[in-house]
Order: structure tokens, then sequence, then C-alpha cells
């Protein structure tokens, strides 16, 4: 482990080199995401990184079994449409296949249940939503449209813990040439564990050779040279995932300890859609749904995202 006088960012940086494989395409995505910063905080605008699902790790080189990290996608994709509404340019890095920002209110829709014939028969007919299944799906487009022709939303696609690793460092460095404009919001599940090259095997594990025994190393943690190193003046928000209540607001408390960033959203599994608390250097802030919200569908991540903007609005105004 490191020392407190070593310098971190270039352990991370090591390991990150030597035993994850970057994507072919990291430097093209790292073009394209500096582009689009530059490009909106030049226009005055704030751009948030939202990171979103569970990254997964390999077992074998010629991967057939993974272990993968519990997350939906739901928190990083309502966010990011949160985001848009108070006027961020949005880098989504999400998980292939994870929920994602307007079409997640019909991810459980079938696409043939929700269109009907109209007008004749075969090929000559017209085909029109069903608004029985899919509700709302006129403002929904209507806004998913203007978000795309603004060019607001930039997505960015992971599946491996690796992908995620290279890519998170990637949008950092494009992200930093705003400065305080850009905030980071590391909702992601990400795995603190795997098995480095050296360590695995290259064919499928057979289950003739016994029980499986795993070992598994820590993977370098990235915040600590995101918040020192790679994105100075950027305000940094981590989310803390617990099963345990008990010890939820102590983990928080030790990681913005630890990474010195500015807040952690600390969540429970079971209570996460409608209970959080915003934990900071100085205080902590609990964000709660009523029963009566939570059937109206409130959105507890149009809270988190609200009280984000004041705390970044303000971080702004002290680092001018
Ligand atoms: O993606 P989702 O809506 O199902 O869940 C969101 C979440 C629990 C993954 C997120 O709020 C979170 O806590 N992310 C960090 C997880 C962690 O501590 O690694």
């Amino acid at each position: 482990m490191a020392s407190a006088e070593t310098p971190s960012s270039p352990i991370v940086e090591g390991r990150l080199a030597q035993e994850f494989a970057a994507p072919s395409h990291v430097e093209t995505v790292k073009g394209l995401m500096t582009e689009f910063a530059e490009r909106h905080g030049s226009a005055g605008r704030r751009v948030v990184l939202v990171t979103s699902g569970g990254t997964k790790v390999p077992l074998e080189s010629r991967t057939v079994r993974f272990l993968d990290n519990f997350s939906s996608g739901r928190r990083g994709a309502t966010s990011a449409e949160y985001f848009l509404e108070l006027g961020y340019a949005v880098v989504f890095l999400h998980r292939h296949r994870s929920l994602y920002p307007y079409t997640r209110r019909y991810a459980g829709v079938n696409l043939l249940d929700s269109l009907r014939l109209e007008d004749g028969t075969g090929t000559s007919c017209q085909v029109v939503a069903d608004e029985q299944v899919l509700p709302n799906i006129g403002p929904v487009l209507k806004r998913y449209q203007e978000v795309k022709k603004g060019g607001l939303l930039l997505p960015v696609e992971f599946s491996t813990l690796s992908e995620y690793l290279h890519l998170l460092k990637a949008a950092a460095q494009a992200l930093s040439t705003i400065g305080s404009k850009a905030m980071f919001y590391l909702a992601a599940a990400v795995s603190d564990f795997y098995i480095p090259p050296s360590e695995m095997p290259e064919h499928k594990i057979q289950s003739s050779n016994g029980p499986l025994q795993i070992s598994m190393k820590m993977v370098p943690k990235m915040l600590r040279p995101l918040v020192k190193d790679w994105a100075p003046k950027a305000f940094v928000i981590s989310f803390k995932l617990e099963t345990n209540p008990s010890i939820l607001l102590e983990r928080a408390r030790q990681a913005l300890a630890t990474y010195r960033h500015h807040a952690v959203i600390a969540n429970v599994l079971d209570t996460r859609r409608g209970y959080v608390v915003v934990v900071t250097q100085d205080d902590q802030v609990e964000l709660a749904l009523t029963e009566e919200e939570m059937r109206q569908e409130v959105e507890i991540e149009e809270r988190i995202v609200q009280n984000l903007f004041a705390a970044h609005t303000h971080f702004m105004t002290q680092q001018d």
C-alpha cells in the first residue's frame, strides 16, 4: 500500500497500464469527450460525467465466465435527465445495455406490444405508438430529440472493469479542460476485486478439476488520482452503497477523509429509491421521499441533483 508521502498517481497509472487492458478506442473517445467539454464549457455550460451500471470482471482470458457488480443503471440514467433539465451537458459513461436516459422509462416494454397498425394492411400501413403501453411518450420523445439535436448528451459504453477504468481516466483528463465547471457523479457500481492477467487462466475453467477457488487482487483506487491530479479543479461526487445500514455513514465519512473530494451520496441497497444521505466534510443532509411521493413516482434523483446543483454553484463561486 502507498505511504502518505508516496505520490499515488504514478502507482495507480502504472498498475492501470500493466494489469488492465486499455480498450482500443480509448484515445478516440478521449478526443470526443475533450471536444464535447470544450464546446460546452466555452458556451458557458457546466458538464457532468455520470457513471452508471456495474462493471464485469472476467475469470478467464477467453472469457466464458465473469463476476458482475449489481446495478440496473437507473440511478445514473435518471440523474442524467435531471442534470440536462438544469442546463448541464452530460457525458454518460454507462454499462452496455444498462438503463439509458429517456428510454429507461420504457425499459420493460416489448417493442412490438408498444406499436399499433393503422390505415391499411401489409407494407402500406402506418405504425403508431400505443400511448397505453408507452405513457407520456410524446413529451418524452420531444425532450429526447431536443437533447440529441443540441448535442447535450455524449454516451460512452463500457462492459468490463478494464474498459471502465481506462475510460474514467480519459474522461477525467478530458473534463479537466473546463476546470470547476466540471462535475463527476460516480454512481457506477465498480468492482473492488479483479484477477491480474498473469494469474488468469486462458481457457474455460473446467468443473472436472473440482470446486473453484479464486484469489482476487484489490483494484487500484481511481478516486485519489482523479481528485489530486487528473481533474484537480472539478467538483467530485462519489456514491457509497452498503447492505448494512449501521456501517453506511462511517464508510462514507472514511471515503471523504481518504480521497478529499466534495461529497459522498450514501445509500442502502433496499431503500435506495427513497432515501439517501449527502455526506460532505462538515455536514450531512438526508433526502427522503414520503410514501405518498413514492406512490406518485417522484424520483429521489431529482432531489439529489438539485442538492448538488446548489453545492456546485457555491463551489464554482469559491474557485473564481
Ligand atoms: O443502478 P441502480 O439504480 O440499480 O443502483 C444505484 C447504485 C446503488 C449502484 C448507486 O446508487 C451506488 O451506490 N453506486 C455506488 C456503488 C458502490 O458503492 O460501489
